[in-house]
């Protein structure tokens, strides 16, 4: 049985350029692993706590040094010994030594950057790729060349990240799931491509936002769909065939005063206008997903979409869920949507993680893994993903290492799989 024999937290920066926690763990038989955790912008309210230092003099209070010494003086202490194959128990010391709801005591980001790396560890020890180990391990899965989840490509960045003047915070083009990855990663390239050339000759702005998509000054949220519609009628794919058309409204972050304002019209909506807005996008476009349609609390207007459209499109819980399974019972009892979002640092370790997305598949939800808005250049969701049999990957646009490094990751499994089971 190999042992945990170090570990070690140091602060780097994450694609942002934000401090955040890489923790490398060795075990007594020389293997070694290191993981480092991504950071959200539009965060959930009752998302795992992530333990910033508020340092005013130090990355203006963004720091992760205090979590860094929770690995090194605390946690280290008590993984020192353990075997890094027994997930579930490393995961429960965590939580045990933590001993908060929220992991506030430790930050979730300590604590996710150590289980992540045991996992890797416990994979490296298996001699087993990542993907494979967590096929294994958690039976969700039986990974094949073609049936890898369906990229998710985030084309347009507004609300919290990007420099525009969108409401909505994504705008997705997403492959049909018929097609391979390799083919699915090519079409959101090429797409990627004929849209920034879309946004140059109607001059709007084309910087990028955080996760990559072009991040333009548009009139309404309604045109930026209306650009990639434009965009993919002048590519060599047919709209609402070989691909579609999705959103992340994110729309907590511009609820306010129990009401939603959008550019597209006048006065600010209430949820169940609001609701009545996107089911018509949805009859116009024919959406294959819709993702934090109503601010997180906001129960019933879910419910009322969901039972309007659930049938026809994803209805994608973020901030509504949060990686959490007491907040999925709840979602699973009310009806309220149909597909999880799957976010590992919302809750803090890869066991709880895992045993969301079990109860997620019981109940026939849809599974996404996704990535943060500040992201680094780890690939191991991308192994996660494949592993858990997700139906999907959202990794932002088809651009900028952070994000390329994950698709890239799902392209060598492929041809892996490809390559050891040729179809
Ligand atoms: C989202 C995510 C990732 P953030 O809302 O889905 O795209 O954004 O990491 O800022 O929460
Ligand atoms: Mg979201």
């Amino acid at each position: 049985m190999p042992k945990i024999k170090s570990v070690y937290a140091r602060e780097i920066l994450d694609s942002r350029g934000n401090p955040t926690i890489e923790t490398t763990v060795w075990s007594d038989n020389n293997h070694g692993a290191v993981a480092s955790v991504p950071s959200g912008a539009s965060t959930g309210r009752l998302e795992a706590y992530e333990l910033r230092d508020g340092d005013p003099n130090r990355f203006e209070g963004m720091g992760v040094l205090k979590a860094c010494a929770n690995v090194n003086q605390i946690i280290s202490k008590y993984l020192i010994g353990q075997d890094p194959l027994k997930q579930n128990d490393i995961d429960q010391i965590l939580i045990n030594i933590d001993g908060t709801v929220n992991k506030s005591k430790l930050g979730a980001n300590a604590i996710l950057s150590a289980s992540q790396a045991c996992f890797e560890l416990g994979a490296a020890c298996a001699e087993l790729p990542t993907f494979e180990y967590t096929a294994q391990k958690y039976g969700l899965a039986t990974p094949s060349a073609l049936h890898l989840p369906t990229p998710i490509f985030n084309m347009v960045n507004g609300g919290k990240h990007g420099a525009g003047n969108l409401d909505f915070q994504e705008y997705h083009v997403i492959p049909s799931s018929r097609k391979k990855f390799s083919d699915a990663l090519e079409m959101g390239a090429e797409i990627y491509h004929l849209l920034r050339k879309v946004l140059e000759e109607k001059k709007a702005i084309h910087s990028v936002g955080d996760e990559g998509g072009f991040a333009p000054n548009l009139f309404s949220n309604t045109d930026a769909i209306e650009l990639l519609v434009e965009t993919i009628e002048g590519s060599r794919y047919k709209l609402n065939e070989d691909v579609y058309l999705g959103m992340d409204i994110a729309a907590s972050s511009f609820f306010s005063n129990g009401k939603y304002k959008i550019s597209d019209v006048k006065d600010p909506l209430t949820g169940e206008k609001l609701g009545d807005f996107l089911v018509d996008l949805n009859r116009k476009y024919n959406l294959l997903s819709v993702e934090d349609p109503f601010d997180q609390d906001a129960w019933i207007d879910w419910e009322n979409f969901t039972t309007a459209v659930g049938k026809q499109l994803m209805v994608v819980g973020d901030d509504l869920l949060v990686t959490n399974r007491s907040r999925l019972e709840e979602a699973i009892k009310r009806s309220a949507c149909n597909t999880v979002l799957i976010k590992p640092n919302q809750i803090g370790t890869i066991t709880e993680a895992v045993a969301v997305i079990k109860l997620a598949r019981k109940n026939d939800f849809s599974i996404i893994v996704s990535h943060r808005s500040g992201d680094t250049d780890e690939d191991f969701l991308a192994d996660f993903a494949v592993g858990v049999g997700a139906d999907f990957v959202k990794f932002g646009a088809p651009g900028r290492g952070e994000r390329v490094t994950k698709y890239n990751r799902i392209l060598f499994i492929q041809e892996y799989l490809q390559s050891v089971n040729p179809q």
